[in-house]
């Protein structure tokens, strides 16, 4: 785990944990150094304002990593799945990058220290890089600041970054634009299968992977996912998604989620997806940013007199909301 802004000797790395010099910190991120890494994740989460510079020094490394996401209700098994994958992929030679997104709370809180304990196993492998995230002051929220924490792990290097997001409804179908592969992990006897359609998680889903199978009902919620599956209606040639099954404490079924994810990623390029989903995933960015400098200038506008004059204007009946909103626009873009 290359998280080494908390594992790092304070002497040895401050000039590194504190810098704003993008250059410098980006150099170093390409030449492998996590604790380069790590500062240019904190700059992309806390939203710093050398962001915008960051973005640029690190656009011509998109594209470069396989990105894959894993969503699911708490507990599932996700941390203890990517921890699995993370070995497998390191077996077959792959640089990892791990994003743990914590879409729920503002600040860093238990479910992230078990995230760590449970993939304490790579914790020195230099291949491997590993860092929760929460929302916490970026503006455009962890829609806005995950891919640029995924542009950074490009950057360093990793081909594959697996990002494990907590489903909580909208998160995980924003992780899910976010990825290439979306796996969704359900347990037996949750009542998961019944949730994931409620939630239109059926529409995201890639790949499902039925986790806890040494637990009774494995093979109900199999059953119960392939007949929601059966149902949904696919043009020719469409993705059909996989169900796989696993016991992650035991290590069992990781190379069936492997080779489900490798069988998606071949029908991705086949199909000419990859492309179009990345093109997807940068118009929501771009939507994202844009939106918050709106956002940012209209505040700015309250500040002054423009806001104030158009709102007197609707209260007192002169004007329609919709009419002010236009002109409050207008004077934006002047
Ligand atoms: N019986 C059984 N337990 C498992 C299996 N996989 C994981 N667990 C256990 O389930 C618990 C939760 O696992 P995590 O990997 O932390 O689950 P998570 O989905 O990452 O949890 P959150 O990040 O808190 O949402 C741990 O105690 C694991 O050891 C499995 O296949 N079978
Ligand atoms: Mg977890």
């Amino acid at each position: 785990m290359s998280d080494v802004v908390e594992n790092a000797p304070a002497a040895a790395t401050g000039s590194v944990r504190r810098s704003r010099d993008v250059p410098m910190l980006v150099e170093r991120a390409r030449a492998g150094d996590p604790r380069a890494v790590a500062r240019l994740i904190t700059l992309v989460e806390s939203g710093d304002e050398v962001l915008p510079q960051v973005a640029a020094a690190l656009a011509p490394y998109a594209g470069q990593a396989q990105v894959v996401g894993l969503t699911g209700s708490p507990g599932v098994g996700k941390s203890t799945t990517t921890n699995e994958l993370v070995r497998a992929l390191r077996a077959r030679g792959h640089r990892v990058g791990v994003l743990a997104i914590d879409p729920s709370s503002p600040f860093t809180g238990g479910a992230i220290l078990g995230d760590r304990v449970r993939m304490q196993d790579h914790a020195t492998d230099p291949g491997v890089y590993i860092r929760s995230m929460s929302s916490r002051g970026h503006l455009g929220g962890l829609s806005a600041a995950t891919p640029q924490a995924v542009r950074v792990l490009e950057g360093a290097g990793c081909d594959v970054v697996l990002v494990e997001t907590v489903g909580v409804g909208q998160a995980e179908v924003e992780v899910a634009s976010l990825a290439d592969t979306t796996l969704v992990l359900l347990a037996p006897g949750m009542g998961d299968a019944i949730q994931a359609v409620k939630a239109g998680i059926l529409e995201i889903a890639d790949v499902f992977v039925v986790n806890k199978a040494d637990r009774d009902g494995a093979d109900a919620t199999v059953r119960d996912i392939q007949g929601m599956i059966a149902l949904g209606e696919r043009g020719p040639g469409e993705w059909r998604p996989q169900v796989v099954r696993s016991i992650a404490a035991r290590g069992e079924g990781i190379d069936d989620i492997a080779a489900a994810i490798d069988k998606h990623r071949g029908w991705l390029e086949q199909h000419d997806e990859l492309r179009r989903r990345r093109e997807a995933r940068a118009a929501a960015e771009v939507e994202a940013i844009a939106l918050g400098a709106l956002r940012a200038r209209i505040g700015s506008l309250r500040d002054g007199t423009e806001l104030a004059t158009l709102a007197a204007k609707v209260a007192e009946g002169a004007l329609d909301p919709y009419a002010a909103a236009d002109e409050l626009l207008a004077q934006l873009g002047g």
